[in-house]
C-alpha cells in the first residue's frame, strides 16, 4: 500500500462493529484474524449473531446511531459491519473519523494499491496493482479488483465479481455476485449491476442492470 494507507496488521486496536447479522460475522472473523481486539457490536436486533458467536457485547442499536445528535465515538475504531448501502451511507456521514479498514489474511492487496479508511476486503479477494478503493467499499469474498480499477465510496463488490482492468465504479454501487465488468468499462454512482451479469457498455449513474450482456431493467 502506498504511504498513508492504514497497515492491514494493526496489533491490539479495540474495533466497534456496527452491525451484527451476516456481514458482520465475516468482518469479525477477519478482524480476529488480523489481531484486532473486538470491544462490542451495535445492531437493532435483541441478541445479534455475532454476539452470539463471539462473546461480544451489544453495546447499542444501529436506529440510535441513525438519530438525534450524531454519536461520539470517543476515539474507538469503528468498521461498518453491514450490507445494506443506504444505511451504511448514512452512518458513514454521522460517525467521523477513525473508521477502521479490514483486510483479510488470505485477500491479496497490491502493495501499489489505494485502500481508504473503512474498506472491507475479504477471503480470497484480489485487489490487483494500482487499483483504488473508496471509503468504506466492500470487497467481498472471492472477488477480483484487477489493476487500476477505481472503486467509489461505500461500493459493494459482492463475491466472485470480477473487475476487468481500468473499471471505474462509482460511489453507493452494488456490484452483484459474480458479475463480470470488461475492461475499461464505467459504472456510475447508485448503480446496481445483477448477480451473474455481464457488462460491456458503460452504466449511467443510478441504473439497474442484469443479464448477458447486461441491459437496464
Ligand atoms: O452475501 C453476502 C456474502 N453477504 C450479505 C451482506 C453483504 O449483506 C449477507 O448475506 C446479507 O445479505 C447482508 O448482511 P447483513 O447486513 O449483516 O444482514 P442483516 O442481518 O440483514 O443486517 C444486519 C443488521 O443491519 C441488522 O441486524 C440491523 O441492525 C441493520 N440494518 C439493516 N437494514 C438496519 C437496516 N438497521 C436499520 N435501523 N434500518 C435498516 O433498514
Amino acid at each position: 500500500m502506498s504511504p498513508g494507507n492504514e497497515h492491514p496488521h494493526q496489533v491490539s486496536c479495540q474495533l466497534l462493529l456496527i452491525g451484527g447479522g451476516g456481514h458482520a460475522l465475516v468482518v469479525a472473523e477477519a478482524a480476529l484474524l488480523s489481531d484486532w481486539v473486538l470491544c462490542g457490536v451495535h445492531d437493532d436486533a435483541d441478541a445479534p449473531s455475532v454476539c452470539n458467536m463471539f462473546g461480544l457485547p451489544r453495546r447499542g442499536t444501529i436506529s440510535a446511531l441513525l438519530s438525534g445528535p450524531a454519536p461520539a465515538t470517543d476515539g474507538v475504531r469503528w468498521h461498518l459491519a453491514l450490507g445494506n448501502l443506504q444505511i451504511r451511507a448514512r452512518l458513514a456521514d454521522r460517525l467521523a473519523g477513525d473508521a477502521a479498514t479490514i483486510l483479510h489474511p488470505r485477500a491479496s492487496v497490491a502493495p501499489s494499491a489505494r485502500v481508504a479508511a473503512g474498506v472491507f476486503v475479504g477471503a480470497m479477494a484480489v485487489v490487483h496493482t494500482a487499483a483504488s478503493l473508496g471509503p468504506h467499499a466492500i470487497i467481498n469474498t472471492s472477488a477480483v479488483v484487477e489493476h487500476e480499477c477505481v472503486v467509489g465510496a461505500n461500493t459493494h463488490v459482492a463475491p466472485g465479481a470480477v473487475l476487468g482492468g481500468n473499471v471505474r465504479v462509482g460511489a453507493h454501487t452494488l456490484i452483484g455476485l459474480g458479475a463480470r465488468l470488461a475492461p475499461g468499462i464505467a459504472v456510475g454512482d447508485g448503480c446496481v449491476v445483477g448477480a451473474g451479469a455481464v457488462v460491456v457498455r458503460d452504466v449511467p449513474d443510478g441504473t439497474r442492470v442484469r443479464g448477458v450482456p447486461a441491459r437496464p431493467f
